[in-house]
């Protein structure tokens, strides 16, 4: 028998992607089902070779659904989640709202998939931040090789992972800026059209934002508390694929060559990195792929035991959609799932 999954957040684009995915992978679903708020109630989504009728949130009886697979803000997982839980449903959040709660594990299959039995306190688990899922992968074998002490990371963020309006900001001002006035921002605080934004989510009170914070909390809660990371979050004019450069200080000895073969056996990863012009992997190349990309690995000659890499994504894959649904497969390979007779 397979498994009943509610897709929530349907119509965006982590949802869209969610539905691709479970059509691509086989996902073992009898039934797939597609959520959205009242708005978009009737509207139709692709589900494979199939159109799914998206369903209003409100309404939708989650009462033998096993999988609820949540991308629809914050606001709705915190008064969602929980309802949806209470019906026996395991709901796998990709918001930030339940990352951070000590009773709800955050998941990277690749890095530390035990962690996931912890889900029954309250039958919810978190995803990741796009820009945490696509580190982490890249470090958990490095750190369980040579012990990461310091982590100095500088992104550069697709607009996709601000949602459709993003998206449509860096379409519309691109074609524009050329043709007829720069329509102004709305979604970004500046122009994001031939432009770089050093600005993501809200300001903390130290300065960084909240991208940033993420960062460095979430890669703590996943892969080792003593590390020591800090972010510079940065928005870019690309639509998907974040890329990220990646300082790393280990306490051990680590070599790029030794970093090179580690990688190359890493689950979720891909080296291409050929010191030859375009022996690197950019974010467009990586749109619509699983992996997360590896290239420029190289000896940091100023300090000891240091590491310089690029790491590139799919924000909306790795970094969400992906994700998600590794960490439903992971709950069903450990048969972690209450299933009823
Ligand atoms: C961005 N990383 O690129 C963000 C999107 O906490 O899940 C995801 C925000 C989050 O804007």
């Amino acid at each position: 028998m397979g498994y009943k999954v509610a897709v929530i957040g349907a119509t965006g684009n982590v949802g869209r992607e969610m539905l691709n995915i479970l059509a691509e992978r086989s996902f073992p679903a009898d039934e797939v089902f597609a959520v959205a708020s009242r708005r978009s109630q009737g509207s139709e989504v692709s589900f494979g070779d199939h159109r799914l009728k998206c369903q209003d949130l409100e309404q939708f009886d989650f009462a033998g659904v096993d999988f609820a697979l949540m991308s629809a803000g914050s606001a709705v997982a915190k008064e969602w989640a929980p309802k949806i839980a209470s019906k026996g449903c395991v709901v796998i959040d990709n918001s930030s709202c339940w990352r951070y709660d000590p009773d709800v594990p955050l998941i990277v299959p690749e890095v530390n998939p035990d962690a996931v039995a912890g889900f029954t306190k309250k039958n919810i688990i978190a995803n990741p931040n796009c820009s945490t899922a696509q580190l982490v992968v890249v470090l958990k074998p490095l750190h369980d090789y040579a012990k990461i002490k310091r982590v100095v990371v500088d992104t550069y963020q697709s607009v996709s992972g601000a949602g459709k309006e993003a998206i449509d900001e860096l379409w519309d001002q691109t074609k524009g800026i050329f043709v007829t006035d720069t329509p102004d921002p709305k979604k970004f605080t500046k122009q994001i059209a031939f432009n770089v934004i050093p600005h993501i989510d809200v300001f903390m009170d130290d300065g960084s934002t909240k991208e940033e914070w993420k960062m460095m909390v979430e890669t703590k809660k996943i892969l080792d508390p003593k590390i020591k990371l800090t972010a510079t979050c940065v928005r870019v004019p690309v639509f998907v694929g974040h890329s990220e450069a990646v300082n790393i200080e280990f306490e051990n000895e680590i070599s790029a060559k030794d970093a090179r073969r580690i990688l190359r056996e890493a689950p979720g990863v891909l080296v291409v990195d050929k010191r030859e012009p375009g022996g690197y992997v950019t974010p467009v190349e990586c749109v619509g792929d699983y992996a997360t990309y590896v290239s420029r690995i190289r000896d940091d000659q100023t300090i000891d035991n240091g590491l310089s890499l690029w790491i590139v994504s799919d924000n909306l894959r790795k970094g969400a959609a992906l994700n998600t649904i590794q960490i439903a497969e992971l709950i069903i390979e450990r048969n972690l799932l209450k299933k009823a007779a």
